[in-house]
């Protein structure tokens, strides 16, 4: 049975997840306005591995006999002013996720739960892949500019990303 302290603090992090994957959505959204389909659809699959990342806690909480309670979905940001804007503010969003990550780490920790540090050791290594994608292509983005050929060549390459279902392990 899970405790009630880790159960809240799941809940919550259920709703950071799918914050994450509602303003990944339309971080893909401003990216298509803009034409760059290719980025967008990179975002896209971000936003079924935000989706995974819900449905991991949601399992774990069920798993461990209890309840599951959903709360509201913040509206995300609708416009930015460039695909390096979009960028950054998923670095920045991805080290906010981090913290919550080690915060609920440093609970589990506090309260001798063993079984949720086993599964939140998932997310700490998922967490420095996460952070190290947005920075790398924030850093890109920067580097060539909001136009020309090169931005056009990173859009195709971004647009490469396919979703890869998670293993029969459940990771
Ligand atoms: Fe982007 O890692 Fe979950 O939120």
């Amino acid at each position: 049975m899970i405790n009630e302290k880790i159960r809240k603090a799941f809940n919550e992090q259920i709703n950071h997840e799918l914050f994450s994957a509602y303003l990944y959505y339309s971080m893909a959204a401003y990216l298509h306005s803009i034409g760059l389909d290719g980025m967008a659809q990179w975002m896209h699959v971000q936003v079924l591995e935000e989706m995974l990342h819900a449905q991991k806690f949601f399992d774990h909480i069920v798993e461990r006999d209890g309840k599951v309670e959903l709360e509201a979905i913040e509206k995300p940001q609708l416009e930015w002013i460039s695909a390096l804007e979009v960028f950054q503010a998923a670095y920045k969003h991805e080290q906010f996720i981090s913290g919550r990550i080690n915060d609920l780490m440093k609970l589990s920790r506090e309260e001798n739960d063993y079984a949720s540090q086993g599964m939140l050791q998932w997310f700490v290594d998922e967490q420095v892949e996460e952070e190290s994608s947005t920075s790398k292509i924030a850093r890109q983005l920067e580097l060539i500019g909001e136009t020309g050929n090169a931005l056009l060549m990173l859009d195709k390459e971004l647009g490469a990303r396919a979703y890869k279902p998670p293993q029969a392990t459940g990771e």
